[in-house]
Parts: C-alpha cells; structure tokens; sequence
C-alpha cells in the first residue's frame, strides 16, 4: 500500500479519516476506524469537558492506534472541550462549523496537529496561515453543516491554493469515489454517511435503517435563512421546517426552536419521523452494513486498483 503525507503524519495506514458526527461518533465508534488503519474520530460537539475526557479514555483503552477529536466550534461548550483536548493528549483535531482561530494558539501549544474542515478557498488558505497541518475540503453533497459548493469543484480550487495536503469530503463512499477524489488532487477523504452504517456506529437502529434504505434524491438542505444549512434525509421534520422557512410570519427563533435536539432525537432516540436525520447525498450508494475494517479495506483495495498503485 502507497503511504502519503497525511499517513506519515498521523501515523495512520490507509488514508482514510472518519467524519465527526455529532451524537453518533463515540470513543467506540472512533477506535473501530483507527483499529482498521483509518483515523477515527470522536465528536466533541454534544458533550461538557468531563464527558469528552471520558469518551476520550474510553478510546485509549479501546486503541493504541491514533485516534482524535472534532470539535465543532458552534458547540456551547467550544472552550471545554479544547481545553480537554490539549489535557489529554490528543493528538490530532478536525475543526468544523466556524473559524478556529481562537483556539490555534492553544491546541499547537499543546501539540495537537489541527485540521481544518473548510468549505471554501478563503478558509483553507486562512487554515494554511494560522498552522493547520491540513485541510479537509468538504462539498455540499456531505451531510449536516455544508458550505455550498461542490465537491468536484472545491477540492482542485483549494489544492491548488494551499501547500500543506488536502483530505476530501462529500460524495465518497466507495473506491470510485475515493480515486476520484485523488484525481482532484486530495491526498486522503473524509468520509461520514459510510461510516454511519458501519457494524461499530453506535447511532439508533432506526436512523441506520433509513439511511441504508435512501436513494439519491433523499436528502434535502434546510436552515439556508439561519446562516447554518444542514443537509438531511427527508421527512416530516425537514417538510415542516421547510414550509415554516418559506413563510415569511415564521421567526428565526422559532426555526432555531425546531432545529433545536432534532439531530439528538433521531440519533439517540431513533425519531427519524420528527428528528433530522443528517447524512450526504452518497446515501444511496450505502446499501450494506459493514465492520470498520470492511469499509477502509475493501474501498482502498478498490481505489487504489482504479489509480494503479498498490
Ligand atoms: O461542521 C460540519 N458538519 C456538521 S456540524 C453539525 S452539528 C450542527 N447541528 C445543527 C446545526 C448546525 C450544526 C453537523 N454537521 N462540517 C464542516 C463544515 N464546516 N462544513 C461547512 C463548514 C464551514 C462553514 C462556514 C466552516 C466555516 C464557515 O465559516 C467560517 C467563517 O469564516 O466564519
């Protein structure tokens, strides 16, 4: 198997990093990824200081392989959670939702490796600046926050403005797509949805259903008017807030009212009627379930046959 620079850096086998999925990327979750050879992820986004230093242990004792941490800057709880990351030694973190320059200084200082999660050229080359030691170029074909430009065209345009290695997010669920991906230039992917339906996800039976049962139209972007489009699986919630975002008497405050533990209710409670069901447009293409090691084997074997490399 060809190495690269993301490999070499963070000490992983195969260029595969795992989305950090709000209330479904747990400490089990993340050390199946990093177990397979991929870098797994644990996300911050719903947890206090003390429950992400208990997720994180959680990890360490389910992996010696590197493992590491998203932290969603929207988070209400942003300063605890870099604060337990640079305390426990994580050693790598993907940022997402926001500009992370606030907390660059800190996490460096403790020698935590940042990744940026960015949707467009200005924040990638922002990233580059500030010591990020990559970038993951995410489309608007991924599930949850998105930006609004593609994945096809995002990742050339931020390769070719930024020197330090680009990971690709948004549409990749199999070897095709990871080989495209390193056509565009990319050096690793990013990959969220495939994960989702994997053996080791943690997230409601329910919500694992429906993804595994999406077609390619399935999903839809709300929340546009709240400065946070969230890219989702249809149903009731996402065509009630749909047609309350078209009416001109509904309030920002009712919307963010609607949106608010949604994402919660579907993953947790398995609510995937009146819950958001966050997942990218590749849901179609995810037809099985799959250990972690099944996944990162079988789409590298794929992709790197594709691109002719071992
Ligand atoms: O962050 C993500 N994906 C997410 S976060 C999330 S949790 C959530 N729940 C409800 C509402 C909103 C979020 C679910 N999925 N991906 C990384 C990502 N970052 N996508 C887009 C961006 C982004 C967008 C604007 C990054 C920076 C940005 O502006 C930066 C600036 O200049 O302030």
């Amino acid at each position: 198997m060809s190495t690269n620079r993301i490999c070499e850096m963070l000490g992983i086998r195969y260029p595969v990093i795992q989305g950090g999925m709000a209330w479904v990327a747990d400490a089990e979750l993340a050390a199946a990824v990093s177990n397979a050879g991929g870098l797994g992820l644990i996300a911050a986004m719903n947890s206090n200081g003390e429950q992400l230093k208990e997720q994180i242990r959680k990890a360490k004792t389910l992996t010696d392989k590197p493992f590491g941490v998203n932290l969603m800057l929207m988070s209400p709880f942003i300063e605890e959670a870099v604060q337990a990351v640079c305390e426990e030694g994580v050693g790598v973190v993907t940022t997402g939702a926001g500009n992370p320059a606030k907390y660059m200084e800190q996490l460096k200082g403790a020698g935590v490796k940042v990744i940026c999660v960015v949707a467009s050229v200005a924040l990638a080359v922002m990233a580059e600046r500030m010591g990020a030691v990559a970038v993951v170029a995410e489309g608007c074909e991924s599930g949850g926050h998105v930006g609004d430009t593609t994945t096809m065209a995002l990742v050339p345009q931020v390769k070719d403005a930024v020197s330090i290695p680009v990971v690709a997010a948004g549409g990749i669920a199999d070897g095709r797509g990871m080989a495209a991906a390193f056509m565009l230039g990319a050096e690793a992917v990013q990959m969220g949805t495939r994960f989702l339906t994997a053996k080791e996800c943690n997230v409601h039976p329910n919500y694992k259903e429906k993804v595994l049962k999406a077609k390619d139209r399935d999903t839809i972007v709300t929340g546009k008017s709240l400065g946070h489009p969230v890219r989702a699986l249809k149903n009731r919630m996402t065509r009630e807030f749909q047609a309350k975002e078209q009416d001109p008497a509904t309030t920002p405050e009712e919307l963010e009212r609607m949106g608010a533990g949604a994402l919660r209710r579907a993953a947790v409670e398995g609510d995937v009627k009146t819950g958001s069901c966050m997942c990218g447009q590749i849901a179609g293409l995810v037809n099985s379930e799959g250990t972690c090691e099944e996944i990162i084997t079988g789409i590298c074997r794929d992709a790197f046959a594709l691109l002719g490399k071992e």
